[in-house]
């Protein structure tokens, strides 16, 4: 049995990773800022966050203190982007495919198998694809930092059956994150997609609302999918990261030089996490096996067939329109 989110959060009584500033910055906080994420705090994120969030505190001298809340614990991605909007909360990682269900070109990066390799994922990321990105969320008042963190490939996984084929995918009961691209990738497979947060997916999963979802291996192992999930199909459908976001109101109080020390501090967090995330890859999978799970490899060109004759390209190069198209195309290649 698994504690509900509501329980979990009183058990908890809310702890941040942070709990308080040490001693040693006695200076009462000038400012405090909530910081939101859906990932567990064992995740590199969270590991990283906490690094980062006493070093700002160290360089600031307590002038700002960043609590950060790990798992949802203060709502699902969906209402914690209204609340980032809102400013009750400060400041928020949220994958970019989420975000667009406020601004479009934010799932720019999540096309179906737009990128194969992360050599072309941070050239992109870190270059004119990410830096579209960020105007377009700048135009909803939402600043974005400049290094997106890594949240990873995906991979699909099921408790019934292998992924082999996209036929196999046909009336699948997956469960997606609140998100057009994903409910119209699976749409497009001829799947059953229901969209659902994070914080309820295990549950999703356990109560056998849907048989099977897709995540990267980072969140499949630090959300525990393997106790109810059997196949982990090797899928690499889409490269999904998490934005830093900022209420904008919030940052422009802040004086030039803390936004200038937080900047820094959270973009070499990010870094640093890609960089974790890419030395645990190989053997997150050993461990996952260890576990109970069973691996399988698909050939990807079916798949992309079917995306292809589902007119599933023509529809978001029609969304994201040709600008957006063509500032991707310049790393991938031609799509669709
Ligand atoms: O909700 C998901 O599946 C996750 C954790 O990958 C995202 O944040 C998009």
């Amino acid at each position: 049995m698994i504690l509900s989110r509501r329980s979990l959060v009183i058990a908890s009584g809310a702890a941040t990773l942070t709990a308080g500033l040490p001693l040693a910055y006695a200076q009462k906080a000038q400012f405090t800022f909530k910081y939101a994420n859906n990932q567990p705090p064992q995740h590199p994120m969270n590991v990283r966050l906490k690094e980062a969030v006493e070093a700002i505190a160290k360089e600031t001298n307590g002038r700002l203190d960043v609590q950060v809340f790990p798992s949802n614990q203060l709502g699902n991605d969906t209402d914690t982007l209204s609340q980032l909007r809102s400013g009750g909360v400060e400041m928020f990682n949220l994958s970019g495919l989420i975000l667009s269900t406020l601004v479009t070109p934010a799932a720019l990066n999540g096309l179906g198998f737009a990128f194969s390799n992360y050599d072309t994922v941070w050239k992109a990321m870190d270059g004119d694809v990410g830096a579209y990105i960020r105007a377009q969320i700048a135009k909803a008042n939402i600043l974005a930092l400049d290094k997106i963190w890594d949240n990873g490939f995906r991979q699909m996984t099921s408790a019934t059956k292998p992924i082999n084929t996209a036929d196999d995918l046909r009336g699948f009961k997956i469960r997606v994150p609140v998100s057009p691209m994903w409910t119209s990738l699976f749409k497009a497979f001829d799947s059953a997609p229901t969209s659902i947060n994070a914080s309820e997916m295990y549950t999703a999963l356990q109560t056998k609302v849907v048989d099977g979802q897709e995540n990267p291996l980072a969140v499949i192992s630090n959300f525990k999918l393997f106790e109810v999930q059997k196949y982990c199909s090797v899928t690499n459908h889409m490269w999904d990261g998490f934005w830093t976001l900022v209420n904008r109101r919030a940052w422009d109080r802040l004086p030039a030089d803390i936004q200038q020390i937080t900047a820094k501090h959270i973009n070499a967090a990010a870094m640093a996490e890609r960089a974790d995330l890419a030395a645990q890859d190989s053997q997150l999978r050993q461990s996952l096996e260890a576990s109970g799970m069973v691996f399988n490899t698909p050939r990807t060109d079916g798949f992309r067939d079917k995306l292809r004759t589902a007119g599933f390209y023509k529809e978001w190069q029609g969304k994201f329109g040709d600008e957006a198209w063509s500032v991707l195309e310049r790393y991938t290649g031609k799509l669709g």
